[in-house]
């Protein structure tokens, strides 16, 4: 199980302190979120910054593209040597050549897919992704609402994996913490994003080290 870091919802006037906090806690990845205010109604994280703070860390990237013509965003982006990118399938023009060019490009495709979304329309490309990402809040935002209805999409995906006997990893994303976890009880996911609601609320390493110890824990006890 892996626990991502929304760097988005860190303290974007101290950045170079919160890689260091997170630095020292065994969070296992870098979620980073690229909104290009038309697929969603805000902006977000260019890829200059990011190459900025790829030089401040060590800790793999996982970029999320909340945005139209995924296709474009992925040429942008495929420099920093992702180790993930999600591609939402309401934006992508053709997931299978896109899926083919991230995997030429030595990044591990994830498609992603909002809440409103049904399954059905992720289920052509299932076999082919490294990754699925499930939205548990429509994405755009960070502080939004954990959306119930996606615990039964989680169920059922996590179904049809099985009986297809299919690996890629389920990440989950949007107010995320220990309470929306234990809902999960049934169906754990893969990779658990940490945003605003568990892991950024303006503490030290100290407080993001207990927070995400609390996060594993509660993972494995419903493990
Ligand atoms: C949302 C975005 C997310 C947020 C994260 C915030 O559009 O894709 O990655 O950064 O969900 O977490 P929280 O706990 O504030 O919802
Ligand atoms: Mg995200």
């Amino acid at each position: 199980k892996k626990i991502a870091a929304s760097i988005m919802c860190a303290d974007m006037l101290n950045v170079q302190t919160e890689l260091e906090r997170l630095e020292k806690t065994d969070c296992d990845l870098l979620h980073l979120d690229v909104m290009d205010g038309v697929f969603v109604d805000n902006l977000a994280l260019g890829p200059e910054w990011m190459a900025s703070v790829k030089k401040q860390t060590n800790l793999p990237f996982d970029i999320h593209l909340a945005t139209e013509m995924p296709e474009k965003y992925v040429e942008m982006f495929r420099f920093l040597q992702p180790e993930t990118i999600s591609f939402h399938i309401e934006a992508a023009a053709h997931p299978v050549l896109l899926i083919k060019r991230l995997k030429s490009y030595g990044i591990k495709p994830s498609i992603a897919l909002n809440p409103v979304t049904p399954l059905e329309d992720i289920l052509p490309y299932i076999d082919e992704v490294d990754q699925i990402l499930l939205m548990t809040v429509p994405t755009g935002f960070a502080g939004q609402t954990f959306q119930q209805e996606t615990l039964e999409k989680l169920r059922e995906l996590k179904n049809i994996l099985a009986q297809r006997n299919l690996q890629p990893l389920i990440e989950v994303d949007g107010n995320i913490n220990t309470q929306t976890i234990s809902w999960m009880k049934k169906a754990m996911p893969d990779v658990f994003v940490l945003g605003t609601s568990a892991l950024f609320q303006g503490g030290d390493a100290n407080s993001y080290q207990e927070c995400i110890q609390e996060v594993r824990q509660t993972i494995n006890a419903y493990r």
